[in-house]
């Protein structure tokens, strides 16, 4: 492991890290740029209700959901700290239903940036942990200018990671080497090294997911669950503890930081859907982390990062974390989809046929 002495800033880390890559140095300061906008979006949350961006925005996402100010001023803030370096060619953003592409030949990058500007923002008012996700991906040599250049596998992003505006700001980040924590000094105004070369450990006796939803999920969730639950009275042997935050950035920083598995599984709950998260957005960059941390993430039924992505805002179940739990539930999701679960599963939840052999 590398010792990093001192106070290694972000930049100082990057230059490194990226110095072997091909166009290192455009990747670096992209990273830089996206640091820039993670800070000036810690400074507006930060703010509270003091603020005054605090409530609906009025408007609704391609998704139907309801957008808050704070997504609109985060997404914009994104948009320019990122555009004007000749870094990127292109950027998707949660907020947005169409791509938003770089005119300008002189301006034009070699990058694609996909981002969440603002994951939680239904938390804030409450003063809950948010978070900025985001992915990079190399703009195709043949690019199209449409939709299809996005529409690459998560196996094939550069760099990614994402910010937490918790009691301090963090940004986690991999470029392929690893995934290391930043800490925001906030009086100088630096990301500073503090977490270099993150672990996940794994075996773990904590999950999050969000129990109500419960009689809707697959039968090889509600094994697993219910085997947690059991503890040390059932087949696990030991006690399981459960957290929930609603906020996906937050639930998997303390997956990270101690172990666990963070599930949003598929369900029934809307059979249009496939899962609430999104792939492009949401579940790869944070598998590209969790992956790099020595965890997995997973559908249930291959890996995610292996997901040939159809649309640019499509939704897909994620099951990520400690490695021996996922590989686990895995199993459990084998051992349903070939039958081999009898003795295991209620048989009040077999509906067999919605979900076989798909993603
Ligand atoms: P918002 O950005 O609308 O708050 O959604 C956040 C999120 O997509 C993700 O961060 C959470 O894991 C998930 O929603 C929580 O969803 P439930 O409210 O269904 O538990």
């Amino acid at each position: 492991m590398r010792m990093y002495t001192g106070r290694t800033t972000l930049s100082k880390f990057l230059i490194e890290q990226l110095q072997d890559v091909d166009d290192g140095g455009q990747l670096a300061g992209l990273l830089v740029d996206v640091a820039a906008a993670v800070k000036t979006i810690a400074a507006l949350t930060g703010r509270g209700a003091l603020g005054g961006h605090h409530g609906e925005a009025g408007s609704a996402n391609v998704h139907g959901e309801t957008q808050t100010r704070l997504d609109l001023l985060a997404d914009e803030i994104m948009v320019e700290h990122c555009d004007w370096n000749g870094l990127v060619a292109g950027m998707v953003s949660e907020e947005r239903d169409e791509p938003i592409w770089v005119q300008s030949e002189e301006q034009k990058g070699g990058y694609l940036l996909i981002f969440d500007p603002l994951d939680g923002s239904s938390n804030v008012a409450m003063n809950v942990s948010v978070g900025t996700i985001f992915s990079i991906l190399r703009c195709p040599e043949d690019s199209r200018q449409d939709a299809s250049d996005f529409l690459q596998v998560g196996s094939g992003q550069v760099a990614a990671g994402y910010a937490i505006y918790g009691p301090a700001t963090m940004l986690v980040v991999t470029v392929g080497k690893g995934t290391h924590g930043f800490t925001l000094d906030r009086e100088v105004g630096n990301f500073v090294l503090t977490h270099p070369d993150i672990s996940i450990p794994e075996e773990t006796s904590e999950f999050a997911i969000n129990t109500s939803n419960e009689r809707f999920w697959e039968p090889p969730v509600q094994r697993y669950v219910s085997e947690c639950k059991a503890g040390s009275t059932g087949v696990r042997k030991r006690d399981f503890n459960m957290r929930w935050i609603a906020s996906m950035v937050a639930d998997v920083h303390r997956i990270l930081m101690r172990g666990g598995v963070f599930m949003y599984p598929r369900d029934t709950k809307d059979p249009a859907k496939p899962g609430r998260l999104r792939l492009l957005y949401e579940a790869n960059p944070i598998a590209f982390v969790i992956e790099q941390a020595g965890g997995a993430a997973s559908t249930g039924r291959v890996r995610l990062m292996d997901v040939p992505p159809e649309l640019l805002h499509q939704r897909i179940p994620v099951i990520l974390g400690s490695r021996n739990e996922i590989e686990r539930i895995e199993r459990y999701h084998r051992e349903y989809d070939s039958g081999d679960d009898k003795p295991y599963v209620n048989p009040l939840f077999k509906e067999r046929s919605l979900f076989r052999a798909e993603a």
